[in-house]
């Protein structure tokens, strides 16, 4: 009997002479069984009245299964729908004890397992991996102190300071309620005209207008816990603290308009290179850091600590790591975990606590009633990925799908019929802080929360000269897709108050004529802010190829040396490599074997690579130069600045693509020049050929 695992026309034949269908059993397959463990006969054909006749009513296996599809959906997530995670842990390499309690921060070189997800916001959650949007960066800590979920995104700040303007938010910057889209984009009226309108978004507009927005990797992205929080000592002394991911990748973006071609060419783009980099054993990892300060530094300094639109530069409050995230294991069920893991910023340990920022407050509230509309009840904690991996016991019991089985007879307190009953112990027990409040109740802003522009001003000069470009461009491209004159000129006037200088940019790019008045404001921007080299992600670049994919594109003809020579320095420098020729099946090398490929030429555009090279001979070329896909995988990398390796060969090839000469294009001519070549790509993209390729305002 042919193998049904090595034999791929083997299970071909699996219906009977009687139409009724099995797969072959043995090997270690299971019998497939009902939801009530009955094995089932037959999977793929209902029981009917006889061959051509009615389907019965009877037929529970065929009932249960599709009753159980129609239930298979469950709401996506009001926001941060798109998302990918992974498992790993937390290990703690500097001590907080002077500050916390929470075990988790005191416990040198103790693993915390995580579940970490990443999600993009205004997206459903089939929409592209690439949009420009916020990175959602939520990590579930599973501490022995009960769960610690620290939910935040890949920018520091955000857009509102209150939590009751959330909903209005992303009601603007989601689909428009009449037709249904845009989809996962910022560009078009409604966000743009809620934004004009709310000046205290201005901050974060230059971070999501920023490279940041368009991360070329979840594992090359920094994150922050955003709101100040406080720790709490064994004395019950308060701490603030900021909390800051920093990717041991360095962090690293796309250009634009990569990133729209990304969203065709690989929707997927940053779940699969979690996935990859996972399963080839190329973890990604975080260090944390922490911002600490006292209630003296939060006096002094210029803005308001729980004003959630600002943050506090680190080279005022320096980061001190204190330990480091490692994801090394892919979920085994997207559903089970991705999808049901429920992250609510309530969810502190003895040790972190609360402080008064309105949007943090607000938050607390909202993470916890959305699970029980998305998950359908109050039980949520007991699923398996929400679950704590320390004892769990109280009074709270069934509703739907309570799946701990409490025993006894008690099930309140104070009881005193059974000697184990569980009570809460002061000791070890959760302590707020006894802040203490005092004045009017009334719902008003506090003044200090006044300025909406010095630190977006400081955002923008701490940028590099490409930086500040894309940002310009950014307002350009996102502006150009509303239609409303009045929409656009009132943003120009919000950036003219961080800078008018910005806002002619921005206004020259859009051909806007005539003078750009300045919004009102209370608190007139402050230029005395210094640049912070910190957000910046070019100022922290190191050059590396770690995490990056080199793209390798062959022709019949090509010499498989090189791309042998290619692929083990690539691996020697944690770089992936892949292959992509006109056929999947590979490429016939000059040696005549066959060079095995992994794309096929239009399913592995340039833009899925950090760099790419032309191995290809003069036939090769040739042939290439008049392949559109071809021609257009060079003419991108080109665009996107990428270095490109070359054989002398190529030229054609790069004729075609219109590739100028410059620091970027390096041949392969000679034996040094793969290490040249690599060492050019390690460097990242050729930031100077940018002006030569499109207008920049
Ligand atoms: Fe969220 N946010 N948010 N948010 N948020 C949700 O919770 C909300 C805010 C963030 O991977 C929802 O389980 C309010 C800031 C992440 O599952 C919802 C406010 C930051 C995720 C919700 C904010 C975030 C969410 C939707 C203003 C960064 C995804 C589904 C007060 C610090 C978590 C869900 C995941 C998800 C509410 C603002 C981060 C509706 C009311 C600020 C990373 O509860």
């Amino acid at each position: 009997m042919p193998d049904q695992h090595t034999d791929p026309v083997a299970l071909l034949n699996h219906v009977g002479e009687g139409g009724e269908t099995q797969l072959p059993a043995g090997g270690d397959h299971p019998p497939m069984t009902t939801n009530q463990g009955v094995v089932i006969s037959d999977d793929e054909n209902s029981l009917k009245a006889n061959r051509r006749g009615p389907v019965l009513m009877e037929d529970f296996v065929l009932m249960e299964k599709i009753s159980h599809f129609n239930h298979e959906r469950i709401p996506e997530r009001v926001v941060h729908a798109r998302g990918a995670a992974a498992h790993g842990f937390f290990e703690l390499t500097e001590s907080l004890a002077e500050f916390t309690r929470a075990e988790v921060l005191t416990k040198v070189g103790q693993r915390t397992p995580v579940f970490t997800r990443f999600s993009t916001v205004a997206g459903n959650q089939g929409s592209a991996d690439t949009a420009r949007d916020v990175r959602g960066f939520a990590v579930k800590f599973y501490t022995q102190q009960g769960n610690w979920d620290l939910v935040g995104n890949n920018i520091p700040v955000f857009f509102i300071q209150d939590s009751i303007k959330f909903p209005d938010l992303i009601h603007a910057a989601k689909q428009e309620p009449d037709r249904g889209f845009p989809q996962a984009q910022t560009a078009h009226d409604t966000f743009w005209d809620f934004a004009s309108l709310t000046p205290e978004s201005t901050h974060m507009l230059m971070w999501i207008m920023s490279d940041r927005a368009i991360p070329r990797s979840y594992a090359m992205m920094e994150g922050f816990g955003v709101h100040t929080f406080r720790m709490l000592n064994e004395d019950g002394k308060s701490t603030y603290v900021k909390f800051h991911w920093r990717p041991k990748l360095g962090s690293q973006s796309v250009v634009w308009d990569e990133a729209l071609k990304i969203s065709g060419g690989d929707p997927d783009f940053h779940r699969r290179d979690l996935w990859d980099s996972i399963e080839a054993g190329n973890f990604p990892e975080w260090e944390l850091g922490v911002q600490l300060f006292d209630e003296a530094f939060a006096e002094k300094f210029e803005f308001d600590v729980l004003d959630a639109t600002k943050l506090i530069p680190e080279e005022q409050i320096p980061l001190r790591i204190i330990g480091r995230m490692v994801l090394d294991r892919n979920p085994d069920n997207y559903f089970a975990e991705t999808e049901q893991v429920a992250f609510c910023t309530s969810h502190v340990v003895p040790g972190i606590d609360f402080t008064n920022d309105p949007l943090l407050q607000g938050r607390n509230q909202s993470y916890l009633d959305t699970q029980l509309s998305r998950l359908g009840g109050p039980n949520f904690a007991q699923l398996p990925i929400n679950r704590p991996q320390c004892p769990m016991r109280n009074f709270q019991r069934d509703g739907h799908m309570a799946m701990n089985i409490p025993k006894g007879r008690v099930s309140y307190g104070p009881s005193s019929l059974e000697p184990t009953t569980e009570r809460a112990d002061p000791q070890a027990g959760f302590r707020s802080h006894p802040a203490r409040e005092e004045g009017d109740k009334l719902r008003a802003r506090s003044k200090t929360f006044a300025d909406h522009y010095s630190q977006a001003l400081q955002f923008f000069q701490s940028q590099t000269k490409p930086e500040q470009d894309h940002i310009v461009s950014a307002f350009v491209f996102e502006l150009s897709k509303v239609d409303t004159d009045a929409v656009r000129a009132r943003v120009l006037a919000q950036l003219a108050n961080v800078d008018p200088a910005i806002a002619q940019r921005v206004a020259a790019g859009l051909g806007h004529d005539g003078a750009i008045p300045k919004a009102p404001a209370s608190n007139p921007v402050r230029t005395d802010l210094k640049p912070s080299k910190a957000l910046s992600i070019l100022a922290k670049f190191e050059p590396t190829l770690k995490g990056r994919k080199i793209g390798c594109l062959v022709a019949d003809g090509t010499d498989p040396a090189l791309v042998l020579e290619l692929e083990k320095a690539a691996e020697t420098l944690g770089a992936f490599f892949k292959v992509i020729a006109p056929k999947v099946g590979g490429a016939k090398g000059s040696d005549g074997g066959t060079i095995r490929a992994d794309f096929q030429l239009a399913g592995g555009p340039s833009v899925l690579f950090d760099t790419v090279v032309l191995a290809v001979s003069a036939e090769g070329a040739k042939t290439l130069a008049k392949e559109a896909a071809a021609v257009a995988f060079v003419h991108d990398a080109f665009a996107h600045l990428k270095v490109i390796g070359h054989t002398a060969d190529a030229q054609p090839l790069l004729d075609k693509a219109g590739v100028e000469p410059d620091d970027g294009v390096v041949a392969l001519s000679d034996s040094k020049g793969t290490a040249r070549y690599l060492k050019q790509a390690s460097e990242g993209r050729i930031w100077d050929r940018e002006p030569k390729l499109r207008a920049v305002f």
